[in-house]
């Protein structure tokens, strides 16, 4: 069996990470794509004489060339540009729009069979620009944002209740964005969901709500932070979980955003849901039954996301 291909779109700090991981991790051969060919030039280097530490046999390439891309299995993007004092939204939508244009056209050229998972933000509506601009199956083009705010949602419970983060599942659907619906009911501590947690006195509900809000604003406290640039090793790790579940076929239900057509009373746009992601990409939208306010949080998070696909419709990309 050939060795799987891996491109990362993108060599910057996530994309750096992602082709660590994957490489430690022997899920394939990785090459990085960046219109800084150097920088990943230079990664791929500097990680492919760390295979030889860590022993993993397969071949890391850093290019600026999209043919060095052929016949990847999966592609992760995370080529863009970050918000500069100054810029407004729809400026960086419409350059990082410019982004989703060449990288939608260099992967349909030469990876069109590849599982592309894109986490370039603004997540939602760069994924749904990527999906129309390369004209690629709709279950091939999926967005990682939930897997990681599920993450963190699940590592503050963890630390709240001191249990294992391996017996704690959360959940966290709808738009990567301030407005994101972190799904007490069914998150579960030990099997437990946080409701029954509260209702017997094991969680408190100030606790609770403290960590419903630290969650949605989990990206900005890392910014906060770290005074230059956002968050890098969770994102990776979640988009590794997703590619390494198409891979293997796991069939692994992770909150992805998902191209939806009729779930959730939706048609045409991407928001985060669980999804069931095995060898043919996104197998399934799963449905979970939600009650009034769930179903209001969510409306109002879809809002927030169909604003900017919106605008997306209405801007020029540029570059
Ligand atoms: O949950 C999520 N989806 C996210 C999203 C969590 C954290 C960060 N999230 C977003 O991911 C973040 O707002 C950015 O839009 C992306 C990538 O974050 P990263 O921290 O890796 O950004 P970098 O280090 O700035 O890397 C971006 C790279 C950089 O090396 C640029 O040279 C390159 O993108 N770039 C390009 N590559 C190829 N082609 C084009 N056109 C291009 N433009 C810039």
């Amino acid at each position: 069996m050939a060795r799987k291909k891996i491109a990362m779109i993108g060599a910057g700090m996530i994309g750096g990470t992602l082709a660590h991981i994957a490489a430690r991790e022997e899920l394939g051969d990785v090459v990085m794509f960046d219109i800084f060919g150097g920088v990943a030039q230079g990664k791929a280097l500097d990680m492919a004489e760390a295979t030889t530490v860590f022993g993993s046999d397969v071949k890391l390439a850093g290019t600026e060339a999209y043919a060095d891309i052929e016949g990847a299995d999966v592609c992760i993007v995370t080529a863009g540009f970050p918000r500069k004092p100054g810029m407004s939204r729809d400026d960086l939508i419409g350059k990082n729009l410019g982004v989703m244009k060449q990288v939608a056209e260099g992967i349909k050229t030469y990876a069109p069979n590849a599982f592309v998972i894109c986490i370039t933000n603004p997540l939602d509506a760069m994924v749904w620009a990527l999906q129309k601009f390369s004209g690629l199956p709709t279950n091939k083009v999926v967005g990682m944002a939930g897997v990681l705010d599920s993450a963190r949602f699940a590592y503050f419970l963890s630390e709240k209740l001191g249990v294992s983060v391996k017996d704690i599942r959360a959940w966290t659907l709808g738009g990567h964005g301030d407005d994101m619906v972190p799904m007490v009911r069914y998150s579960t501590v030990g099997g437990l969901p946080l409701n029954v947690l509260v209702e017997n006195g094991m969680l408190s509900q100030e606790d609770l709500d403290a960590m419903v809000v630290r969650t949605r604003k989990g990206g900005g406290e890392i910014v906060a932070l770290l005074g230059n640039g956002s968050a890098y090793y969770a994102p990776a790790e979640s988009a590794i979980a997703m590619a390494v579940s198409y891979l293997k076929d796991q069939k692994r239900v992770l909150p992805s955003a998902a191209y939806l057509s009729g779930e959730y009373g939706q048609n045409d746009m991407y928001v985060g849901v669980p999804v069931v992601i095995g060898a043919n990409g996104v197998e399934k939208v799963v449905e979970f039954p939600m009650d009034a306010s769930e179903k209001e949080m969510m409306e109002k998070s879809i809002s927030a996301v169909n604003v900017l696909i919106e605008a997306c419709k209405n801007l020029e990309p540029s570059l």
